[in-house]
């Protein structure tokens, strides 16, 4: 079991819809990121910033950032591409960050 932790950006003013979005998300999104191996997602959102940061426990070789081929993930990260900072192709956009302490 790996962890993985990332950044990705809010637009401002956007927390409320985020959460909403998420509170509803997609079932078969949710299958898909657990038959992936992801694990324990948890997104928290830094409001002076707008910077979200997300961490995950992943069994596999790749976390949700790395399912951007699939159709649903497409689906999802067009849906979100109003509220956040993506790439031209409306991945959002994501910054890996390095684990600088863990303690079990
Ligand atoms: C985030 C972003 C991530 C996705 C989660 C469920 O806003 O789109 O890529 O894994 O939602």
């Amino acid at each position: 079991m790996t962890r993985l932790a990332f950044k990705m950006h809010l637009n401002e003013g956007q927390k409320q819809e985020y959460i909403k979005r998420h509170n509803e998300i997609w079932p078969e999104l949710k299958k898909l990121l657990k038959d992936a191996g992801v694990s324990e997602y948890s997104i928290f959102l830094d409001e002076e910033t707008n910077t979200l940061f997300a961490f995950q426990k992943v069994s596999g070789d790749g976390g949700s950032q790395d399912l951007g081929k699939t159709e649903i993930v497409k689906q999802w990260w067009n849906f979100m591409a109003d509220i956040m900072k993506v790439n031209p192709d409306n991945s959002p956009v994501t910054i890996p960050l390095e684990e600088v302490f863990y303690m079990e």
